[in-house]
């Protein structure tokens, strides 16, 4: 294994040529703001936000070349010309052999779901994703978690904290028979560990053995390119190779995929399912027809799938990679510096706080990263999120899933904000960190029956 990181410039390949001003809230109004919103960042307002950490889905700054391209969109509703540069993208970059679009990415894991899970099947997977998990329930089937022990500790520092646990995966298809898999469910950086990769070495592994017992393995590609990046950057063999190249490799090594094309991809709306199986294929073009609409379009418009096509090309530059998670690596080193527990190694897309570790304190039952969330708000006007017992949500039995991570994420938007921007989120973290033992739990008042995070409202006990 190589260093993990050099020190050396991560400066932006890019100038600004527009800005959008924000609003400035006093304290006082930001404490009104949250209470009115249950204490829960999705409910704010955006405009009363300064630094928006929510989410890096979706808010990135597309480039002058695909502002350009939305003037191109062919809106027709069949057949479009954007439909196929977007195919052409995806065959070029990713290598698969047939494309859908969908509205996004949680739009192709429930056509794929539908199709590839029966009743009572078991879906493997390096941690779970909300959308993911709950598509496949809904399909009939149970997610397992087969990532390594590693990932479920915010202070372990192995390279490769999104690998599978191979040996989880053999007793799994001893336990249950190959039959009863239908797939494994591989996602590139792992969300809900922290952004954090899995390497080729461990995908190879993996694939020997689903081809030996006749499953398929379907990545999670939403950010497959800064997975590639850790791959550059960390593992033997792939330093000279570029984050195109490499791109390309993860996803030779699987049979097809879904994508939010709303992070990796640059773009504010869009998704896709890609496969190489053509039965699938099939069917799913003819499902999309019912959730989404037609198979050349998916539920987005010419306009937005050609962005979609321009940022793909765009996402899998070394320099833009490079910049992007050189700042992402930038804030997490002046929060380590100020003493803040974060989860390391740092991963792509934002720094996730351990509120455990922040507000000792603080049961989990009393949703610590939740407060804490909010209360990074209150002080600054700085939007992050929660990610830990709220949004692990409950099992089948209605019971509470209690994950060993309890996170507050502050994603960072791609091409968005400066390294000034940084260091004010940075003051104002280590402002709650010293008076972190005045911070009270809270009590959920509002709890929506799916993907709760989004809606639940809270109040302070
Ligand atoms: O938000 P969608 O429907 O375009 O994509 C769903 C989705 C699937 N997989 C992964 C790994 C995601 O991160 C993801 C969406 N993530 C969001 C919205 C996020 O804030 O992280």
């Amino acid at each position: 294994m190589k260093k993990e990181t050099k020190k050396r410039s991560w400066a932006e390949p890019y100038k600004i040529k527009m800005v959008e001003l924000l609003k400035m809230t006093t304290v006082a109004q930001r404490k009104k703001a949250i209470t009115d919103a249950g204490y829960n960042t999705f409910l704010l307002k955006s405009e009363d936000v300064y630094i928006d950490l929510l989410t890096d889905s979706g808010t990135s700054a597309m480039s002058d070349q695909q502002w350009a391209g939305l003037m191109l969109g062919d809106e027709a509703y069949a057949g479009s010309k954007n439909f196929y540069h977007l195919d052409d993208a995806v065959k070029k970059y990713y290598g698969y052999k047939y494309m859908i679009p969908t509205h996004q990415g949680r739009g192709a894991e429930n056509i794929l779901s539908k199709i590839l899970i029966k009743d009572g099947d078991i879906i493997p997977g390096n941690m779970y994703f909300t959308t993911t998990r709950l598509h496949q329930e809904l399909a009939g089937g149970t997610f397992v978690d087969v990532i390594i022990d590693e990932a479920h500790d915010s202070t372990n520092l192995h390279p490769f904290k999104g690998n599978i646990d191979i040996t989880k995966v053999e007793k799994l298809i001893k336990k249950h028979g190959a039959k009863k898999i239908p797939y494994i469910c591989v996602a590139t950086t792992v969300n809900m560990a922290g952004g954090q990769p899995i390497s080729m070495e461990n995908l190879k592994s993996l694939r020997k053995l689903t081809q030996a017992h006749g499953i398929k393995i379907i990545l999670d590609m939403t950010r497959v390119a800064e997975n590639a990046f850790f791959i550059q950057e960390r593992e033997t063999g792939y330093a000279k190779k570029s984050i195109a190249a490499i791109v390309k490799e993860i996803c030779s090594l699987t049979d097809g995929a879904t994508m939010s094309a709303k992070k990796d991809a640059l773009v504010n709306i869009g998704g896709f399912l890609a496969i190489n199986d053509k039965d699938v294929y099939e069917e799913a073009s003819n499902m999309v027809v019912v959730y989404e609409g037609l198979h050349t379009y998916g539920g987005l418009a010419g306009r937005d799938m050609e962005a979609m096509a321009i940022g793909i090309a765009e996402s899998v530059s070394d320099e833009h990679m490079k910049a992007r998670i050189g700042q992402v690596i930038y804030l997490g080193e002046k929060l380590k510096e100020a003493g803040i527990p974060i989860v390391e190694p740092i991963g792509g897309h934002g720094i996730f706080i351990d509120a455990k570790r922040f507000l000792p304190h603080l049961k989990q039952e009393q949703f610590p990263a939740q407060v804490l969330s909010a209360e990074i708000y209150i002080d600054s006007g700085v939007r992050t999120m929660e990610r830990g017992i709220v949004s692990a949500g409950r099992n089948a039995k209605g019971e509470n899933y209690h994950p060993e991570l309890e996170l507050v994420r502050l994603t960072i938007p791609r091409r968005v904000y400066t390294q000034a921007h940084m260091d004010v989120i940075v003051e104002s973290i280590e402002n709650v960190y010293n008076n972190r033992k005045k911070i009270k739990g809270l009590k959920m008042t509002y709890e929506p029956k799916y993907l709760r995070f989004f809606q639940a409202r809270f109040k302070t006990i």
